[in-house]
């Protein structure tokens, strides 16, 4: 198995229905990852650990999910230089999304978290592909065929729906 380039961690086992489409695209693209649960809540000691740790085993950027009082991606953005993309998640304890989304957000300026739409963790996975990809031929490639067939998709439905 090769050596994660990217690390995909989120707040409870609760996120994983939707940081799966993190996993799945990066599967898709060729860029090996690793995946778990740091919670900065309820695991802050394993969170400073996770991300103090994740330039010298070798990750490139981290993507971290989390729902409500999101703080997981700003705290580890707080602790590490790599590229952190964040993910709101709209869960359980969420009113309607927004409260992860802005605890995400809004972070002060020299913390930047790259964050995504709400429960937007396939668009996560390719931020962290195209980073890698900034570096990496192979996955630049991947990512490449990747949107000649997003636009191939789009064309076919063009066609068939002008020629009804
Ligand atoms: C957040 O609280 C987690 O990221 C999750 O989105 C939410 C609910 O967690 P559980 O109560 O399902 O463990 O910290």
């Amino acid at each position: 198995m090769s050596q994660p380039m990217i690390g995909i961690i989120m707040g409870s086992q609760s996120d994983m229905r939707i940081m799966s489409a993190a996993a799945e695209v990066l599967d898709d693209l060729g860029v090996a990852y690793e995946l778990t649960i740091v919670s900065a809540h309820r695991t802050p000691h394993r969170m400073v650990n996770y991300a103090e740790a994740a330039r010298s085993k070798g990750l490139k950027a981290i993507i971290a999910g989390a729902g409500g009082a999101a703080h997981l991606p700003g705290m580890v953005a707080s602790l590490t230089t790599l590229p952190v993309i964040g993910v709101p998640v709209k869960s359980s304890n969420s009113i309607d999304g927004w409260d992860s989304i802005l605890s995400i957000l809004q972070m002060p300026g020299g913390v930047p978290v790259a964050t995504v739409a709400l429960d937007g963790a396939k668009n996560a996975g390719i931020l962290a592909a195209q980073i890698v990809g900034a570096f990496d031929e192979g996955v630049a490639q991947n990512l490449t065929d990747y949107k000649v067939a997003m636009r191939e998709k789009v064309e076919a439905s063009i066609r068939a729906i002008e020629d009804q």
